[in-house]
């Protein structure tokens, strides 16, 4: 931990009690929860019931937790195909809320919440944001963006329950963020981890040194971020900032959440009951084996889901945290099994690239992989920005850093690509979350 670190308020909200339930204890608030959703879900969803009978499962085989695994899985596309309310269990008139996100392809996806569910939701964020050590009379500046995007009103409610006071500023103008966190004495903030780079790199701009301010915690998700990007973080900010967890199809964030430990995340698993499966083959990976992660919700109303392949690779961690909390954890999330991409026949990761960046001295966290194809052959270039007092350097020095990141990156995936330093400031911001891959190997060139 690093020495600047501001002291952080740990209290404990009644909301977190079932963080640390005896294990048999919940094992049975979630089998009976188990049992009254896959009811829910087989009587009032066609798509479920269809899936069900087809594998002869009825919803009183649950008999056990380990039942899930006979229950048939879902996927984004079912969710596409149902596109917009073919996969709701509840009476329009029973639906209070409806988000959507967008994914990077096709249609948008239309997720539906009854007020139950908004009451879940807020459940599980205050014990997100506690978890985070944020506590009644906090000053929370949530600026993940509000709107369809769940990141936003998910923060807000959850702030609100936990009796602090919420700035509802929303993702974007960098300058207007850092007068209100210096102005309103802001002790939290809540955001995607680029869009904190970002604003830390502002504030450098405009002459504002956050770490003689109150803001102590910073409660990121939405998009996976590095231990290296956190260690950055910390030190530029003198805050200790937090992963947290979660996807618009099951709940939106407020999924799991790291707590002062930062060693994993834990799993809401009264509401949330996690798995962890091979990609390829869908069998369980033994208990601590990465694998992908698969979700099932067990009091959603308005929109249960069964089994839901998050494409999220991850592994389960077993052991007791020293926080005290039972509930399980999930170690972080660096890669998606469909972020995946082959190059010269080797699989990459965006994460691995990074991970290579970050360990070599003198650039920023601010990079993109570009991949284009030329005469049939995929290109792959790393353009990474520098620090303006390396920019401002000799010629070698420049020449040694780019010799030492290709070297790092080669070493990392076996393959040797292309790298561009490039000056401050030339990468695009994020208001939400970081495009860290272009891919333009389809795109028509002139050659
Ligand atoms: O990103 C919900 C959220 C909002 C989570 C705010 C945390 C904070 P979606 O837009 O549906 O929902 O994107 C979900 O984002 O499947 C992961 O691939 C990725 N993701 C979310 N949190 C993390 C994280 C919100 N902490 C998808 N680390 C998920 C890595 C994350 N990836």
């Amino acid at each position: 931990m690093t020495t600047n670190v501001k002291p952080a308020a740990c209290v404990f909200h009644p909301a977190s009690t079932p963080d640390f339930l005896p294990a048999e204890q919940l094992q049975h608030l979630q089998l009976e929860r188990l049992q009254n959703m896959v009811a829910r879900a087989y009587n009032h969803v066609s798509l479920f019931r269809q899936r069900m009978d087809e594998r002869k499962c009825k919803p009183q085989d649950m008999k056990c937790l380990s039942d899930v695994a006979r229950l048939p899985f879902t996927v984004k596309a079912d969710l596409r195909d149902t596109y917009p309310f073919g996969l709701f269990a509840s009476d329009m008139r029973d639906v209070v809320r409806l988000h959507a996100s967008s994914g990077t392809t096709g249609k948008p996806i239309v997720v539906a919440y009854t007020a139950e569910d908004v009451q879940v939701w807020t459940n599980v964020m205050v014990r997100t944001l506690a978890a985070c050590g944020c506590a009644e009379g906090d000053i929370i500046q949530n600026a993940y963006g509000y709107g369809l995007f769940t990141g936003g009103l998910g923060a807000h409610y959850g702030a609100e329950g936990l009796g602090a006071t919420v700035i509802p500023i929303s993702g974007g103008n960098t300058d207007r963020q850092i007068m209100v966190m210096q102005d309103f004495g802001v002790t939290a903030i809540c955001c995607t981890p680029s869009y904190f780079l970002h604003i830390v790199e502002r504030a450098g701009e405009m002459g504002v040194d956050l770490k003689a301010l109150p803001i102590r915690a910073g409660v990121f998700g939405a998009e996976p971020w590095s231990d290296a990007m956190r260690a950055y973080m910390e030190k530029a900010a003198g805050i200790k900032a937090y992963d947290i967890y979660g996807l618009t199809e099951i709940i939106g964030p407020g999924v799991a959440s790291e707590c002062r430990e930062q060693s994993g995340l834990h799993v809401f698993e009264d509401y949330f009951y996690p798995e962890i499966v091979n990609p390829q083959t869908l069998e369980p990976v033994p208990d601590g084996g990465e694998g992908e992660l698969v979700l099932t919700t067990l009091a959603k109303k308005a929109m249960p889901m069964i089994r839901y392949r998050t494409r999220d690779i991850t592994s389960l961690i077993t052991e007791p945290c020293p926080c005290g909390r039972t509930i399980r954890r999930i170690r972080r999330i660096g890669r998606r099994s469909d972020d995946m991409f082959i190059i010269r026949g080797i699989n990459v990761f965006p994460s691995q690239v990074e991970a290579a960046l970050l360990a070599v001295e003198g650039t920023l966290p601010h990079y993109q992989i570009v991949l284009t194809r030329q005469k049939g052959l995929d290109e792959m270039d790393v353009q990474v920005e520098v620090t303006a007092a390396f920019f401002s350097d000799k010629v070698s020095a420049l020449e040694s850093l780019h010799d030492r990141l290709s070297s790092a990156i080669e070493h990392t995936l076996g393959l040797r690509v292309k790298v561009s330093l490039v000056e401050p400031h030339t990468i695009e911001r994020s208001m939400g979350k970081a495009k860290r891959l272009i891919d333009r190997r389809n795109e028509k060139t002139e050659a």
